[in-house]
């Protein structure tokens, strides 16, 4: 096909904590589709961590967070997605106030965003997320 040779690119996705609960959103996308997923997006040239982490959420929920930290990152190579694309995703962390109401700015990527309390996950859950969670990971106690 007439398709570039694809390259792994960097992606950032939050974890936005209020109490007990995280915000998910269901995808709509070639990749991950119908799968609850972080806010998050594609590094851009010449941004940190933490700028990309606060631009996406903006863009994606109208939530102005504050300070964000790095929690950990994974590298996720999948293929047999209708969109085959390869992610190293760097996972942050943002902890909002309990007045915090998310908006669905972009209806054509996402169903919306709701608080998931952490026992009481939404399934299914994007593959690297779930990767994640399976493996232990708790991003309350990181
Ligand atoms: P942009 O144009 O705003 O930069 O991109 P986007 O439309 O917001 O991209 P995205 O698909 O939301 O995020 C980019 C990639 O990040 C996604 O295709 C795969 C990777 N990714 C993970 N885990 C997660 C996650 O939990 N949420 C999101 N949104 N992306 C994730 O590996
Ligand atoms: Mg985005
Ligand atoms: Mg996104």
């Amino acid at each position: 096909n007439g398709d570039p040779t694809p390259v792994p690119r960097v992606a950032v996705v939050i974890f936005l904590l209020k109490g007990r609960s995280l915000l998910l959103g269901r995808r709509r996308s070639a990749v991950g589709n119908a799968t609850y997923a972080l806010p998050g997006g594609h590094l851009e040239f010449g941004e940190s961590f933490e700028e990309c982490a606060a631009r996406e959420v903006k863009e994606e929920t109208g939530l102005d967070i504050g300070k964000s930290e790095f929690l950990t990152v994974t590298n996720n190579v999948m293929l047999e997605q209708p969109k085959k694309c390869h992610y190293v995703t760097i996972f942050m962390r943002s902890v909002v106030g309990e007045e915090q109401v998310p908006q669905n700015l972009e209806p054509n990527k996402c169903d919306g965003w709701e608080w998931y309390d952490w026992d009481h996950l939404p399934h299914p859950l994007f593959g690297p997320l779930e990767r994640m969670v399976k493996g232990g990971f708790n991003p309350f106690s990181s």
